[in-house]
C-alpha cells in the first residue's frame, strides 16, 4: 500500500517505517495518525516481517510532537477523538506480535516522544532532544504518554519532565532509562537495523510471546503475569518453532524457524 507521509521498505525480515513530512519535522496529523495505524496493522499481518524500525525522514526530528496547528482549532469533541486516534496507534504497537524499535535521529517530543515510548525500547542518535512540552501549549500528554513514561522511568521523573516541559538531551535520556543507547547520527539506523535482523533470526513465537508477557504483565498483579507467563510458555510447545529450536540445539545445526 502506498502512503503520502509513510516510507516502508522491508529487507530480510526487518521492515522500516520511515515518517516522512520533515517540513514540518514530522508532526502526527489526522492524516499521518491514520497512515500509521494502516501501516503497522499490515506489517502486524505479514508474515514476511519479523522486526519493525520507525524513525523520521530529514537530520533534525523523529516526530516534533502532533500537528499543534491542526490541534489549536479543535472542539473538545475533536480533541477527545484526536486523542482516541493516537492512543489507537501507541496500543496496536504494544499488541503487535512483532517487536518495534523507536529509533529516535533528533526531536521526539509531546506525542513523538509518546509514540517512541509505545515502541519495545529505544535508541537514539546524539543528536536526539526528548521531551513533553505540552503544559507549555496548555494541554497535557494524551497519547498515553503519562501511563507509559511514569511506568518506565517512574513517578518522579515522569513528573519533572511532564510538568516542566524541559527538554533533555540523549546523554540524560539514556541516564534515566528513556533510551536503551545512544549513537552517532550516522551509526544510529545501522544498529537498530542490525538489533532488528537479531530478533528476526530467532524464534519469532518466542519474541512475540515474550513481548505479550512483558506488555500484559505490566497491568497484572506479580501473581497474575506469573501466571500468565507459564501459559503462554506452555503453549510454545505445541508450536513448530520450539521443536526445531530445541532439536536444532540437540543436532548441533542451525535452526530454521517457521513462526507456527
Ligand atoms: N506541529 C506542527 N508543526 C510543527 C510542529 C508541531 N508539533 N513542530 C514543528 N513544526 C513545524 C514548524 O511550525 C515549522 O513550520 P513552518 O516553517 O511552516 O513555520 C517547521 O515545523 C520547522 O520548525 P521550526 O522552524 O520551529 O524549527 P526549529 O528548529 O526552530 O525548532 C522545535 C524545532 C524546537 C522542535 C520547534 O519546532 C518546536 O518547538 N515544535 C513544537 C514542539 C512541541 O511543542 N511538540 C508537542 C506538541 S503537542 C503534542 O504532541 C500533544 C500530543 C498528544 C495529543 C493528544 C490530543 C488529545
Amino acid at each position: 500500500m502506498e502512503f503520502k507521509n509513510l516510507l516502508v521498505a522491508t529487507v530480510d525480515g526487518v521492515a522500516t517505517l520511515t515518517i516522512n513530512s520533515p517540513r514540518t519535522l514530522n508532526a502526527l496529523n489526522s492524516e499521518v495518525l491514520g497512515e500509521l495505524e494502516c501501516a503497522l496493522y499490515e506489517l502486524n499481518l505479514d508474515d514476511s516481517v519479523k522486526a519493525v524500525v520507525i524513525t523520521g525522514a530529514g537530520e533534525k526530528a523523529f516526530v516534533a510532537g502532533a500537528d499543534i496547528k491542526e490541534m489549536s482549532a479543535m472542539t473538545a469533541y475533536e480533541g477527545h477523538q484526536f486523542g482516541l486516534k493516537g492512543q489507537r496507534v501507541m496500543l496496536l504497537i504494544k499488541k503487535m506480535t512483532k517487536p518495534v524499535i523507536a529509533a529516535v535521529n533528533g526531536f521526539a517530543l509531546g506525542g513523538g516522544l509518546e509514540l517512541a515510548l509505545a515502541c519495545d525500547f529505544i535508541y537514539a542518535s546524539e543528536k536526539a532532544k526528548v521531551g513533553f512540552p505540552e503544559v507549555t501549549l496548555g494541554i497535557m500528554p494524551g497519547f498515553g504518554g503519562t501511563q507509559n513514561l511514569a511506568r518506565l522511568i517512574g513517578k518522579n521523573k515522569a513528573n519533572e519532565l511532564i510538568f516542566t516541559g524541559k527538554m533533555i538531551d540523549a546523554a540524560k535520556a539514556l541516564a534515566w532509562g528513556i533510551v536503551n543507547e545512544v549513537f552517532p547520527p550516522e551509526e544510529l539506523l545501522p544498529k537498530a537495523l542490525e538489533c532488528a535482523a537479531a530478533m528476526a533470526r530467532v524464534g519469532t513465537l518466542g519474541v512475540a510471546y515474550a513481548k505479550d508477557a512483558i506488555v500484559s504483565g505490566l497491568d497484572m498483579t506479580r501473581e497474575d503475569g506469573f501466571r500468565y507467563e507459564a501459559s503462554l510458555f506452555g503453549v510454545l510447545f505445541a508450536t513448530g518453532d520450539q521443536k526445531e529450536g530445541m532439536g536444532a540445539f540437540v543436532e548441533k545445526r542451525k535452526a530454521e524457524f517457521k513462526g507456527r
